[in-house]
């Protein structure tokens, strides 16, 4: 075994990948991730002693955790000369924080604390061994990793409010103070315990990121975003930072570059803040999965700003066309450093390199409709509550979350294709690329695809239960007739199911697999508690969502 990663839905025979990530992370990068993850956990032992002697930590460690933890997200970096980098700046915040520590803390001298290295080999030794099998109880291991990885989609919501200048110190600390509990003697019920709260503190960071993105750029409203192509050269951009997005816009107006969304960058073309750039030309191509074929037509440059990369192929010809930022990176790529403190980053590069592209080849034609965030829902709540006292609408579907390569995910399309015509679907991730392009028409004006934007915006389908709820005085969301049909595949959709789990909802449906990390006991424990189900086929399971 020369890696072992299962924290994502493809994970090689829903089991773990051992040899190779089937996403393409090579066991060098997956072992490096393990190793900062480790040093992750020995910078939050020091940080949260700090704090209990009532000093204070420095900003930058709280940065340093929630960067790190993004790095290591799915399909965001496959560079593994950032990981040793990152390594050799986690040791220096870590001999940081010991000697303003002054002494070790007792009970807790982690090798985490002591160990060093200077080469990538003795890296490479140490990564080999602190590892997610080195916890060898399998319940303790699952609680373990899905507190982790609830910690990782965390991380990446905090990162992109952050970026916005909104930070709130209590997730930080709670990132911090759960890493710690990953590195302790905990029972199952205590990691239960630690589990239950990383989803309210999700539900904080989902606000923090909604306040941070509608404060800066306005609430999402219904917009037409066109799928087809303009004559000039293009920017693709990828991923999910908003401010990313606002400094591309700003540095190609008037330079005769066109700017399209690809995947989950959709939803920027429903912020008031994007409507006033007359290059923002519309959306290109469909879900992460696809990109291969999609950079191939596209033409001209390719920003990521976060997961999802996919490997190019050894006979794609986009590699040099393609740029990385933030979080991201990928070795072949170029990346774009970081902005300086107060200022915009500096995408010039790839603007003057896509000027030299040739302009997208068109793929498709036609709309896609989205924008439906809670303001805007909210401001057609009169509607909504009308078509659902008449029966024109019978019930809502939940089918938030992510889109993936495997096939069993046709399951999506077929599903929503069958649904009865009284019912809608509200969705936010780039699950809705199953369906979104499908002609399933609308209730008395209201479409049947509500998107309400990014995975982290289904933060907004909660609010809209909430609200729902209000409207119509039930005791529970669970009344409603809202059900819950998520599909997941990496670690944000683990923030946001804990999220919905802490704010009281139960019996989500979860697919097109289970998680590889739950445990068989971790999962009943799911089932048993929020009612947490598996899907079948789109017959069997529209008969027992709808009580036929
Ligand atoms: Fe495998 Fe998923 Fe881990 Fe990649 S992220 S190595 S596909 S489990
Ligand atoms: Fe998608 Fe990667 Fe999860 Fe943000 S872009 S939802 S998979």
């Amino acid at each position: 075994m020369s890696m072992f990663c299962f924290q994502c839905q493809e994970t090689a025979q829903n089991r773990g990948c051992t040899v190779r990530g089937v996403c393409g992370k090579t066991p060098d990068v997956a072992n490096l991730q393990d190793l900062l993850v480790f040093l992750l956990k020995g910078i939050s032992v020091l940080a949260s002693a700090l704090r209990e002697k009532g000093e204070k930590v420095p900003a930058k460690a709280n940065r340093f955790v929630m960067e790190s933890l993004f790095m290591t997200i799915t399909n965001a970096n496959f560079d593994k000369e950032r990981f040793v980098k990152r390594v050799h700046e986690a040791l220096s915040l870590r001999d940081e924080l010991l000697e303003a520590l002054g002494s070790v803390p007792e009970e807790r001298g982690s090798d985490s604390l002591s160990w060093r290295a200077e080469s990538v080999e003795e890296m490479e030794a140490k990564a080999a061994t602190v590892g997610i099998l080195q916890t060898e109880d399998v319940d303790v291991r699952s609680l373990r990793e899905l507190l982790i990885y609830g910690l990782k989609g965390m991380a990446a919501y905090a990162e992109h409010a952050f970026n916005l200048g909104f930070e709130q110190e209590e997730i930080f600390i709670f990132m911090q103070d759960a890493l710690v509990a990953t590195t302790q003697d905990l029972s199952v019920e205590e990691l239960t315990g630690w589990v239950l709260r990383c989803g309210e503190y999700g539900v904080k960071t989902m606000a923090l990121l909604d306040k941070a993105n509608t404060t800066t750029y306005g609430s999402p409203e219904i917009t037409k975003v066109n799928i087809g192509v303009r004559k000039n050269p293009g920017i693709l951009i990828s991923g999910h930072d908003l401010r990313d997005m606002q400094d591309l816009l700003e540095q190609t107006q008037g330079t005769g570059v066109d700017v399209y969304t690809h995947s989950e960058m959709l939803p920027a073309h429903y912020y008031p803040a994007f409507k006033k750039y007359e290059h923002f030309a519309g959306n290109y191509g469909s879900a992460w999965w696809k990109q291969n074929e999609d950079f191939e037509t596209f033409n001209g440059v390719i920003l990521f700003t976060t997961n999802c990369i996919v490997p190019p192929r050894s006979t794609s010809t986009y590699a040099d066309r393609v740029y990385t930022t933030g979080a991201s990176g990928f070795a072949g790529f170029k990346h774009i450093a970081d902005r300086q403190e107060g200022k915009a980053k500096d995408f010039s590069a790839l603007i003057e390199h896509a000027k030299r592209c040739a302009p997208p080849v068109e793929i498709e034609q036609g709309e896609i409709i989205g924008g439906f965030a809670h303001a805007q829902v909210f401001a057609l709540a009169d509607k909504v509550v009308e078509a659902v006292k008449s029966g024109a609408i019978r019930k809502f579907f939940v089918m938030a979350g992510c889109d993936g390569r495997m096939k069993g995910r046709s399951y999506y399309t077929e599903f929503a294709e069958k649904l009865p015509k009284d019912t809608v679907i509200l969705t936010a991730g780039c699950a809705k690329y199953r369906y979104n392009k499908l002609p399933l028409g609308d209730i008395n004006g209201i479409p049947r695809v509500l998107d309400a934007g990014q995975c982290n915006d289904s933060y907004s389908l909660a609010l809209i239960a909430l609200k729902l709820k209000e409207v119509f005085e039930l005791n529970d969301v669970n009344d409603l007739p809202i059900a819950y049909n998520i599909a997941w595949y990496e670690q944000k959709a683990v923030i946001v199911l804990l999220a919905l789990l802490s704010l009281g909802v139960k019996n989500i449906h979860l697919g097109p697999t289970l998680p590889a990390f739950l445990s068989p006991n971790v999962a009943n424990v799911l089932v048993q508690t929020f009612g947490i189900g598996s899907i079948t086929t789109p017959d069997e399971d529209m008969k027992m969502f709808l009580g036929e």
